[in-house]
């Protein structure tokens, strides 16, 4: 009963809606041989959000490019390429983005996505531990209301 609360609690406070993070390819992470526009398919993504790119250090990498880059796959110099492989992308401003894979020819292989983000455009905090604490209130609200109904009930 009171995790039921708890749940409808979270449920019912969008004002401090978490943002979300998407790991691009869920458990396939970023490789070849993927469909990244059918995984993107269907999902909302807003400004906050983050996309997560998982893959083995050295084997792929990640560039943001614009959409001319993208249909052909340029790559831009390999000095401005994510690389570590758990690469996090914060989507900031709304709009269309665009990303590929820089490695040998990954993104003529498919190894592409593209995105379109709505919302607002949010400033990115520099602190990266804000959007833990964030949820932490949300956690922290969300168990004040299910106290409080709770007691009412
Ligand atoms: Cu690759």
């Amino acid at each position: 009963m009171i995790i039921f609360f708890f749940v409808f609690a979270l449920a019912v406070f969008p004002a401090i809606t978490l943002a979300k993070s998407f790991v691009v390819g869920d458990n396939g992470g970023w490789t070849t041989g993927f469909d990244y526009q059918a995984w993107a398919k269907g999902k909302k993504f807003k400004t906050g959000d983050e996309l997560i790119f998982k893959y083995t250090k050295g084997a792929h990498n990640v560039h943001k490019v614009d959409g001319n880059r993208f249909q052909k796959c340029v790559k831009p110099p390999l000095k401005e390429a994510l690389t570590t492989g758990n690469d996090v992308i914060t989507l900031a401003t709304p709009g269309q983005k665009w990303y590929i894979c820089g490695v040998a020819n990954h993104c003529n292989g498919g190894q592409k996505l593209t995105i379109t983000v709505t919302g607002k455009a949010k400033k990115v905090g520099k602190n990266s531990a804000q959007g833990i604490v964030k949820s932490w209130i949300q956690v922290f609200i969300a168990a004040v209301l299910t106290t409080g109904l709770i007691i009412i009930v």
